[in-house]
């Protein structure tokens, strides 16, 4: 029997370059600006970095549009630069992850500028090409080979009037969707993977994985009620050659490399089923994937853009499923945040001045003693929020502007798209890093890409390493009692007080140990009626975000728990 893998017991940082730091004062972060930082990271204690795309790209969406798989864009660096960043992470004992982003190109890519230059070329045939649907002419309205919508609005066909025929994108134009029906594409991408391993990288986070099979038929899908588009999403989540084509990958690329690696598949829509299947070691797929629905439970019926409350109920009843899901086979991703979410304690905690530091502590809690691989977003270590975005000219993501040119194209209120945008959009995810209380708050010297959040005044790394009671000192707890108690790794999972809308509790049990997990996700005094809570009252405090008298729980035998507003505790007994 194989070892336990280092990535369980791991934590995982994401950095996105472009706001993390920046070298040279061009206002967009880079590589020698990470190996600058790398300090920040030792300090907090993560195991692995993962580096979104550093590729050469256009930027049509930030990076996820690759024009070369095989070098770094010049806004981010060289390949010296990299070297040098993957050797600094080396010498710290962390490991570096790429994004692999391989459902799409850039339309930049040499592969689609010939296909769409030669026709006749072998390339053509490394994307999907359709004619107009029959009885329709190129160009016509709904001459669309199927009726799918693409992620950033529109349709997700797209016309080359040269040929009379379409390419699908099911994200931007400019990131045309790769034929992994073409086994040439396929080994085109193993080859590529084998470089950046013999590079001395050690896994791969790989975009929107699940969805590069799709039905080679493109049925048209549903539409809802008053939707420009279809759903073509049937017939290309989970598509009908996915697990073939990750069982190749896996044999050709992971399998064949003599370190164990970490890999990690992004799949909107996967279902917990799905996703058992995808990281059961006997199947020999990837290690874990990034699921969305804890993610989706506040979309309103409006999609994305129309946000509602969140419900705690919703929210532990479907990642308790997760939890039961993979507990005897695969394993879960843990995360509230990434490049693509708003900022957690803008979205489910509380980000005034009176519950910030709390409501971020007390969410940072409940994910990280969860079983699974937890990840940490850049700036979310600090209780970074979600930013005042004042007019649409201050977001710089496609997929907001695209959705805000086509809603309001369509006729809805530009005030009321732009609060979905505040709320939801991904550019609150994307504001600079804030290093310190300077100007542009220590991200650059120059002028940053994108506005820096104001309160980076008195919401900054600086600040924060030197108080004990920060975001960040809580963080840094968290990591280190994952590497220290092997019941946050391995304990068995058990949801309490199921029905309540405020309080989050859990127990996880492993061997001797037992931990109880407990948090006030409210902003009110609240009264947890533990059926054991008698049972907790010498427990040790691991983890806490009130200061509180002594090693011991204090609390009253016979009484219920008692709760300050946004309170979390782990407490442990033997
Ligand atoms: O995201 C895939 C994805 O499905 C969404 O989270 C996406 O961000 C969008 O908001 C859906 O409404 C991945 C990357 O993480 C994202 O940054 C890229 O834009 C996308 O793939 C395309 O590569
Ligand atoms: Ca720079």
């Amino acid at each position: 029997q194989e070892e336990d893998p280092w990535w369980k017991s791991a934590v995982v940082y994401q950095i996105y370059p472009r706001s993390f730091a920046d070298s040279n004062g061009d206002g967009i972060g880079d590589l020698r600006g990470i190996t600058g930082r790398l300090d920040h990271l030792s300090a907090l204690g993560v195991d692995v970095l993962w580096l979104s795309p550093v590729y050469p790209s256009p930027q049509d969406d930030n990076g996820y549009d690759i024009s070369d798989y095989q070098g770094i864009d010049p806004a981010f660096g060289t390949l010296d630069d990299f070297d040098e960043l993957l050797a600094a992470v080396h010498a710290r004992g962390m490991k570096l992850v790429m994004d692999l982003v391989v459902n799409h190109t850039s339309d930049e890519h040499p592969w689609f500028r010939e296909a769409v230059g030669s026709p006749d070329s072998p390339k053509r045939d490394w994307y999907v090409w359709r004619p107009p649907r029959p009885g329709f002419a190129a160009g016509e309205p709904g001459a669309e080979p199927s009726n799918w919508g693409s992620f950033f609005s529109g349709s997700a066909w797209q016309l080359d009037e040269a040929s009379g025929e379409y390419y699908l994108h099911l994200f931007s134009r400019k990131q045309p969707d790769l034929n992994w029906e073409n086994p040439q594409v396929r080994h085109a991408v193993h080859a590529m993977m084998r470089w950046w391993l013999r590079r001395g990288v050690d896994g791969f986070r790989m975009d929107v994985i699940n969805l590069i099979s799709k039905d080679q038929d493109f049925p048209d899908g549903p539409v809802a009620d008053g939707a420009a588009h279809g759903d073509g999403s049937p017939f290309y989540v989970c598509g009908p050659r996915i697990h073939e084509y990750l069982q190749e990958l896996h044999r050709e690329v992971f399998a064949a490399h003599p370190e164990r690696l970490l890999t990690v598949g992004e799949m909107p829509g996967v279902s917990v089923e799905e996703a058992r299947l995808f990281t059961d070691p006997a199947r020999a797929e990837v290690d874990m994937v990034f699921q969305f629905e804890h993610v989706g439970l506040d979309h309103g019926p409006g999609g994305k853009f129309d946000p509602k409350p969140l419900r705690l109920t919703d929210l532990k009843t479907s990642l308790t499923r997760w939890q039961q899901g993979l507990a005897a086979t695969g394993w879960n991703s843990l995360y509230w945040n990434n490049h693509d979410q708003p900022r957690v304690v803008s979205r489910f905690g509380d980000d005034g001045p009176a519950h910030r530091v709390r409501s971020a502590t007390a969410l940072a809690t409940v994910l990280h003693l969860h079983r699974g691989t937890p990840y940490v977003y850049q700036g979310e270590e600090l209780g970074m929020t979600n930013a005042p975005f004042a007019a649409i000219d201050d977001f710089r993501d496609i997929e907001s502007l695209n959705h805000y040119a086509h809603a309001v194209a369509a006729g809805a209120d530009a005030e009321q798209v732009l609060a979905g945008l505040r709320a939801i959009g991904r550019d609150n995810a994307r504001t600079p890093m804030q290093w310190d209380a300077t100007a542009h708050a220590g991200f650059t010297t120059g002028t940053p890409w994108i506005g820096v959040n104001p309160n980076h005044a008195r919401l900054n790394a600086a600040a924060q390493l030197a108080d004990q009671d920060s975001v960040f000192h809580h963080y840094r707890r968290l990591i280190e009692l994952r590497h220290t108690e092997p019941a946050v790794v391995h304990g068995d999972f058990a949801l309490l007080l199921p029905e309540d809308e405020h309080l989050y509790a859990f127990t996880r049990r492993h061997r001797g140990t037992e931990l109880l997990v407990l948090a006030n996700l409210s902003g009110d005094v609240r009264h947890a009626a533990l059926p054991d809570a008698d049972g907790w009252h010498r427990a040790e405090r691991l983890v806490t975000n009130y200061p509180l008298p002594g090693a011991y729980l204090t609390h009253t035998l016979g009484e219920p728990l008692t709760l300050r507003p946004w309170e979390s505790l782990v407490l442990r007994r033997t």
